[in-house]
């Protein structure tokens, strides 16, 4: 990564509050700069998803091997979510955010839309129409054909060799526009920030202020140690040059609160700045982005908690058992995009029988405890495609 880039991006951070604080809600006039780098990722995603599987899938050794990158990104996957709803459970306990409130709720913000049962998400994955698929950007369902398409194209040998061509040089078209459209990210960053920085004032957040605090720390504490571990210790890498080589990536995120739109953000951070191959990224992390949620899986902790306490209830310690086992599901039921894990945290309340009105309460604030979880979701992801490709590189050493 181009050290001016990051000194960029740093920049239109600091700027985008400065705006945001001064101008208030003055500052949506910038919002289209945002809306327009929003557009620019994600118009590429699909394409970016469809051509890196399909040449991820095709170069990898064998069938077995992508098995193989399958079963450890999921478990790492599972692993790093269950440590995150429980470190997120404890920071809610030592915060207790939701004892001594008062804060209106927002009903209007509730979101109504449901999350689907983790049978569903599974048999989901399997496309009925893989052009609707692309059209809709379903992206599980994306990954699923993408992985057949790879593994046809292998079995047909010789006579597929121009499809492999193909996506190939698609492949390689879509990193070239991701690259030009990297440029843009301080304008974005820029856009998307100061409006919502104009927008919540302290009459909003201050209420809810003890919420904020447990998540950031709870983020914090997951990044610090859970993945400075993991990208030490498996990923044999410098968690300093880790943090620095996903930077842009993580400032996408907090600014987008989308994972998914990230994406081609994340992929170039990873291989460019991580050196991580393009045969992992190109699986691994479209993977990730749609089922693997650290930072949600932590605000689910928190907000489970502040619910509780706030109408009074006492979970018992199958309850939070319960909420740690559906909260690591959910989240594979759940799309990386903006206000998911709100939709997520009516099935966890459901789970526990806690009154869905506890959304309202913190829906108002939402927004921004989007922007941590999303971060931590894709640095989570980004922390798994190192873990995975060192794997690989360890076996194919000791298979030479
Ligand atoms: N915004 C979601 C994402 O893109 C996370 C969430 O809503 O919890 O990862």
């Amino acid at each position: 990564m181009k050290k001016g880039l990051l000194w960029q991006i740093l920049g239109a951070f600091i700027l985008a509050i400065i705006v945001g604080l001064i101008f208030g809600d003055g500052a949506s006039y910038v919002a289209p700069l945002g809306d327009l780098f929003l557009r620019l990722i994600t118009f590429i995603i699909v394409p970016l998803i469809l051509s890196t599987i399909v040449v991820g899938v095709t170069s990898a050794g064998d069938v077995k091997k992508l098995g193989r990158l399958g079963g450890k990104t999921i478990t790492y996957y599972l692993a790093t979510s269950f440590l995150a709803i429980s470190i997120g459970l404890i920071a809610g306990y030592i915060f207790s955010p939701g004892t001594g409130v008062d804060v209106s709720v927002n009903e209007e913000a509730v979101p109504s839309g449901e999350t689907e049962s983790v049978v569903d998400t599974i048999l989901n994955i399997i496309p009925t129409n893989p052009i609707e698929s692309l059209a809709t950007a379903s992206v599980l369902q994306i990954i699923f054909f993408a992985i057949f398409l790879g593994i046809g194209i292998k079995l047909a040998g010789e006579k597929a060799a121009p499809v492999q061509r193909f996506f190939e040089g698609l492949a390689e078209v879509m990193y070239k526009i991701t690259g030009m459209i990297m440029k843009l990210v301080p304008i974005g960053v820029f856009g998307l920030l100061a409006p919502i920085v104009g927008e919540y004032g302290a009459g909003v957040l201050l209420p809810l202020i003890k919420v904020i605090l447990a998540l950031l720390v709870a983020c914090i504490v997951h990044v610090a140690i859970v993945y400075s571990f993991a990208v030490r210790t498996f990923g044999k890498r410098s968690p300093i040059q880790f943090f620095k080589g996903i930077l842009p990536a993580a400032t996408v995120a907090f600014s987008t609160c989308s994972s998914a739109g990230t994406l081609p953000v994340t992929m170039k951070n990873t291989q460019e700045n991580l050196k991580v191959s393009k045969e992992t990224s190109s699986f691994v992390l479209p993977l990730g982005a749609t089922i693997n949620m650290d930072g949600t899986a932590l605000y689910q902790g928190i907000a489970v908690v502040f619910i509780a306490q706030y109408f009074g209830e006492s979970l018992s310690f199958a309850q939070i058992l319960t909420v740690a086992l559906i909260a690591t599901l959910a989240s594979i039921g759940t799309a990386g995009v903006p206000g998911a894990g709100m939709v997520m945290l009516t099935m966890v309340l459901t789970a526990v029988n806690l009154p869905l009105e506890g959304v309202a309460l913190i829906a108002g604030i939402d927004r921004v405890l989007d922007m941590m979880r999303t971060s931590v979701n894709v640095m989570g992801d980004a922390t798994a495609s190192v873990v995975v490709d060192s794997s690989e590189e360890k076996r194919e050493a000791e298979a030479a």
